[in-house]
C-alpha cells in the first residue's frame, strides 16, 4: 500500500480547544494555549507520522467576526488563508454549544471543497451524557454536506486516535513524505519561542492586557552550552508595563520562570532568557508595526 501525505486545517472560533487538539495529536505542545479566546495568533504546524501516513495539522488562530483591528484581521486571514490548501479540515466546536461564532465559521468552509470533519470537542465536561448522541444528530441535521461528526475530549485525549484516522484517510496518495519522520513542526524556533512567552502572558495576566501585548525576540543563540533568549514584551501604554512588570518586578520574574522552563522542555537544553518590557502605543492596530513583530 503507498504512502499517504497531506495537510489537515483546524480550525473554529476561538477557545474551543484546537491548539490543545494539536498538542495532544503530536504528544507534545508546540501551539499555546490558555483559557481566554484569541490565544494563537499564527498558522502552528506540526508534523504527525504514523505508519503510511504523515498529517501536517496546521491550527489557526480561532476565527471571529471582529475586524476592527488590524492584529484581528491579520489573524482572521491567518485562520482563512489556509481554508484552501488542505486535504481536510477539522472543524473544532465545544460540547454541547452552538453559537454564532460557530456560526460564523461554517459561513466561512460553507466556500470550500475540502472535506470537513467536525470534531466535538470537550465531551469530558458534558455531566448528562444522554445529551450527546441527540446534540450529534442535530448537527447532522445542520451539517449534512459534512463528511464526519466525532465526539472528542482533546484534553483526555478521548476518541482523537479515531480522529487522526478518519483525517488521515482523506489525505492523497504520495510517494514521499514532505517532512522526514522524526519531524514535529515546520515553524521556526523563534517564532515558538516568542509564542510560549506569550502564553505566560496570557495565563498570568487579566482580562484585557494580553490582547494589547507582543512578544519580540532580539535574541536567540547557543553561547557555550547554553541558549540565550532576550526578548521584548510590548504593549501599548505605560500603566500596561507597570502591570507586567509587577510589585518588586515579581511578575516579570513569574512570566520569565514559567517560559524558560517551557523552553527548556521544547528545545530539550538549558535556556537563558531575559525579558524587557517596552512601550509601543497602538501597534496592534498599526500594519508597519505587526509586520516588524512578524504579524505578515
Ligand atoms: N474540559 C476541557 N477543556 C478543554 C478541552 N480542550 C481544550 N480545553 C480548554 O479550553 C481552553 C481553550 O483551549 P485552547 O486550546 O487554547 O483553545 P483554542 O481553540 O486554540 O483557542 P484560540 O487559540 O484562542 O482560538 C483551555 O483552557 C483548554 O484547557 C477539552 O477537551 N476538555
Ligand atoms: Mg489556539
Amino acid at each position: 500500500m503507498s504512502k499517504r501525505c497531506g495537510y489537515a486545517a483546524i480550525v473554529g472560533r476561538p477557545n474551543v480547544g484546537k491548539s490543545t487538539l494539536l498538542n495532544t495529536i503530536l504528544g507534545q505542545k508546540i501551539s499555546i494555549t490558555s483559557r481566554k479566546p484569541q490565544t494563537t495568533r499564527h498558522q502552528i504546524l506540526g508534523i504527525h507520522t504514523v505508519g503510511k501516513a504523515q498529517t501536517i495539522y496546521v491550527d489557526t488562530p480561532g476565527l471571529h467576526a471582529n475586524s476592527k483591528q488590524a492584529l484581528n484581521r491579520y489573524m482572521n486571514r491567518a485562520a482563512s488563508a489556509v481554508l484552501e490548501d488542505v486535504s481536510a479540515i477539522v472543524f473544532v466546536v465545544d460540547s454541547l454549544l452552538w453559537t454564532e461564532g460557530d456560526e460564523f465559521v461554517l459561513e466561512k468552509l460553507a466556500k470550500s471543497n475540502v472535506p470537513i470533519i467536525v470534531a466535538v470537542n470537550k465531551v469530558d465536561k458534558i455531566t448528562d451524557k444522554n445529551k450527546l448522541l441527540p446534540h450529534l444528530k442535530s448537527l447532522a441535521e445542520k451539517l449534512p454536506n459534512f463528511h464526519d461528526i466525532i465526539p472528542i475530549s482533546a484534553k483526555t485525549g478521548a476518541n482523537v486516535t479515531e480522529l487522526q484516522t478518519r483525517v488521515a484517510q482523506l489525505l492523497p496518495e504520495a510517494e514521499q513524505f514532505i517532512f522526514s519522520e522524526d519531524e514535529i513542526t515546520a515553524n521556526n524556533e523563534r517564532l515558538l519561542a516568542a509564542e510560549i512567552i506569550r502564553e505566560k502572558i496570557m495565563r498570568s495576566l487579566g482580562q484585557e492586557l494580553p490582547y494589547s501585548t507582543a512578544v519580540e525576540l532580539e535574541t536567540f543563540n547557543m553561547v557555550g552550552e547554553i541558549l540565550h533568549v532576550y526578548a521584548s514584551i510590548w504593549v501599548e501604554r505605560s500603566g500596561q508595563k507597570a502591570i507586567i512588570i509587577g510589585k518588586k518586578g515579581e511578575m516579570l520574574k513569574k512570566i520569565g520562570t514559567q517560559a524558560r522552563l517551557d523552553l527548556e522542555k521544547l528545545f530539550e537544553q538549558k535556556v537563558f532568557l531575559q525579558l524587557w518590557v517596552k512601550i509601543r502605543s497602538g501597534w496592534s492596530d498599526d500594519e508597519r508595526a505587526l509586520r516588524s513583530l512578524g504579524y505578515e
